[in-house]
């Protein structure tokens, strides 16, 4: 991972053994200060979330909108000192990037990609097959199964081909589960079958072979129905030696409800040899927050990330938004909001410290 080279204090003093020499910490400092002029102990970038998810090698990531991406300062300052992973909230989503069928709108993927690089930033490509979020043609083209895996393939073959090197891991399927752990109507699944999860995980990692391919759910952090149905897909499709690399647990969740087993959860997936990653963590308030429950937002935060964290194989912590002026959530659940580390002026949230401690194992 690019992040885990990069040398900081914290991170130095951390692994050596103590009592430490004063001759051998002055080394190490000074190499350190070498490599990385610009980070000073005074003003430590490796107290801000990705400075503790570089310390550990992991990912700390953002859902990131077109809007805010283009328009607003404020938004990308914080973004790019805080995170050392994106995902777009809706730029590489079907409707997005063909509308019209062969009319490809590649724009707004583009230049996430490429704030991404000039900001070592990591991408994590969302999303391939879903139920949602598809274009009218395709959804009302009345496709037979033969043309419907040949129109999959090439979406993908095109988007993971466009982005080959730059995506470290993509969201293949998406969504595909009911909650009682039946698959869930979609144009993929009702035509297709469940066939089509193991073939677009093919065509993914042949198109890509150096992307951590993932399923991506929510309702899944708990050991539940859901979860269970898909734990047994997940092993099939390894039995199988299909190339599913990762499991991406959404966790939108409301405050004081992390699931209690949410960790042995997790773990499961990440002892069948799987990464495990939070993907679109955010934790909804009814509003107006009161103090209490912004605290208790913030222990939710910690509690969410170590839950992942603290399992073999996981890769990282995203969450759905930077600040909660661009929420999702009071378009969607009517009366709730306040679910991000920052608040609508920027300001960071008791969450954003709960978030922070979850990354930094020595808090
Ligand atoms: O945050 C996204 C919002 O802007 C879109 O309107 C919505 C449309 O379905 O999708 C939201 O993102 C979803 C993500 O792609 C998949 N998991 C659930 C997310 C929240 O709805």
């Amino acid at each position: 991972m690019p992040h885990a080279s990069r040398p900081h204090h914290h991170h130095r003093r951390r692994r050596v053994p103590r009592p430490l020499p004063l001759v051998a910490a002055g080394a190490l400092l000074a190499t350190a200060a070498v490599t990385l002029p610009q980070l000073t102990p005074e003003a430590s970038a490796a107290t801000t979330l990705r400075g503790y998810a570089d310390a550990r090698g992991v990912r700390i990531g953002a859902a990131v909108g077109d809007g805010p991406l283009t328009s607003d300062s404020a938004y990308t300052t914080v973004l790019d000192r805080e995170f050392n992973s994106v995902t777009a909230e809706n730029a590489m989503k079907w409707d997005a990037l063909e509308p019209s069928r062969g009319g490809y709108n590649w724009a707004a993927a583009d230049r996430l990609v490429a704030h991404a690089a000039a900001h070592n930033q990591g991408v994590r490509g969302h999303t391939l097959a879903w139920y949602s979020q598809l274009p009218s043609w395709l959804k009302n083209g009345n496709f037979s199964a033969a043309e419907l895996n040949t129109i999959l393939k090439k979406h993908i073959d095109t988007t993971l081909g466009r982005y080959k090197g730059k995506v470290y891991a993509w969201d293949v399927v998406n969504e595909t589960f009911n909650e009682d752990g039946s698959m869930r109507s979609s144009l993929w699944q009702d035509k297709l079958g469940t066939g089509y999860i193991a073939n677009a995980l093919r065509w993914a990692h042949a198109a890509d072979p150096a992307a951590k391919l993932y399923i991506n759910d929510y309702n899944i952090e708990a050991d539940n129905a859901k979860s269970d149905a898909l734990y047994a897909l997940a092993k099939q499709l390894l039995a199988e030696g299909v190339p599913l690399n990762g499991i991406g647990f959404q966790s939108h969740f409301v405050v004081g409800q992390v699931p209690s087993t949410m960790k042995a959860n997790l773990k499961r997936f990440s002892d069948l040899g799987l990464e495990v990653s939070v993907t679109e963590l955010d934790i909804r308030i009814p509003l107006p927050a009161s103090a209490a429950e912004l605290a208790q937002q913030s222990a939710d935060y910690k509690l969410a990330s170590e839950n992942c964290l603290g399992v073999a194989r996981c890769a990282g912590v995203t969450v759905w938004g930077v600040t909660d002026k661009y929420s999702w959530i009071p378009g969607t659940f009517s009366g709730f909001g306040a679910a991000l580390p920052y608040n609508e002026s920027y300001a960071p949230k008791p969450s954003y410290t709960g978030l922070s401690n979850g990354l930094n194992p020595a808090a």
